[in-house]
């Protein structure tokens, strides 16, 4: 039997965690699918990892992993200080605060055996994808970035900075590996280098909601931080 190992990484989610945990594992027990649930917590202000620990009782440890930091350290690198102990032979990676719902991950399990893709991309902009909740500019900001890098990149993707994706786990590794950025544009990274290296990558449309609880992280440094990563990579790759 196949195992999924879920990564989650963290900064102040303690309304969001229980939700998003328990839908996991609610979908993963009524499919009878092999999982765990690995959750990095970069040192949340808010108390994030107490939730995880309380959840972690609930749920038992070979379901619900812990892997904390110190500190926020970003989100690259925090993947890469999750697969290191993932157990799992195909590793999803979503965000923790509910945006990215659970009820897609049928679509993304099939889409990968069906095809035996190694990398399936949650896509915003084709199909029956979409995003709720954001105001025009945050619509404009991710529209612009995606657009630019469509432009620069040719990456033959729909959505290079969404980050609820499924890896075969050996693809996965060799990817975080090979990627140099550390900030949001690690996601858009992440499909390049797929494609340079060779792997298949499938789409499946998602509807993305914005975050109801918690606040966001995305600046102006983020922003600065994106287009620098995508003018690197343009001319690099
Ligand atoms: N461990 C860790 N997790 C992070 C870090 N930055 C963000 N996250 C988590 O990564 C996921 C995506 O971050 P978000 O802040 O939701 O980013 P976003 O979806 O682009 O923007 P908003 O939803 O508007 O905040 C969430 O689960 C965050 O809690 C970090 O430095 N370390
Ligand atoms: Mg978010």
């Amino acid at each position: 039997m196949k195992k999924y190992s879920v990564l989650l990484p963290t900064y102040n989610e303690r309304e969001n965690l229980p939700l998003i945990v328990w839908l996991l594992v609610k979908y993963f027990a009524e499919s009878k699918i092999d999982y765990e649930i690995i959750v990095i917590d970069d040192g949340s202000p808010d108390g994030t990892l107490d939730v995880a620990k309380q959840l972690q009782k609930i749920y038992g440890a070979d379901k619900i992993v812990l892997r904390p930091r110190e500190k926020k350290l970003g989100l690259g690198t925090a993947y890469i200080h999750g697969i290191k102990h993932a157990t799992g032979d195909y590793i999803f990676i979503m965000d923790a605060d509910l945006s990215h719902h659970p009820k897609f991950i049928a679509e993304f399990i099939k889409l990968q055996q069906d095809n035996d893709y190694d990398v399936v991309s949650g896509t915003r902009y084709t199909g029956n994808g979409g995003v709720y909740g954001w105001d025009l500019k945050r619509k404009l900001v991710s529209r612009v970035a995606n657009y630019i890098a469509q432009v620069l990149l040719r990456p033959n993707a729909s959505d290079l900075t969404g980050s609820f994706r499924l890896y075969k786990k050996d693809v996965l590794d060799k990817l975080v590996h090979s990627c140099v950025s550390k900030g949001y544009v690690f996601q858009m990274e992440m499909i390049i280098r797929a494609r340079q290296f060779g792997y298949t990558v499938g789409e499946v449309p998602i509807s993305f909601v914005d975050r109801v609880y918690g606040e966001s992280k995305l600046g102006g440094n983020e922003v600065i931080g994106y287009l620098k990563g995508l003018l690197y990579l343009f001319a690099t790759t």
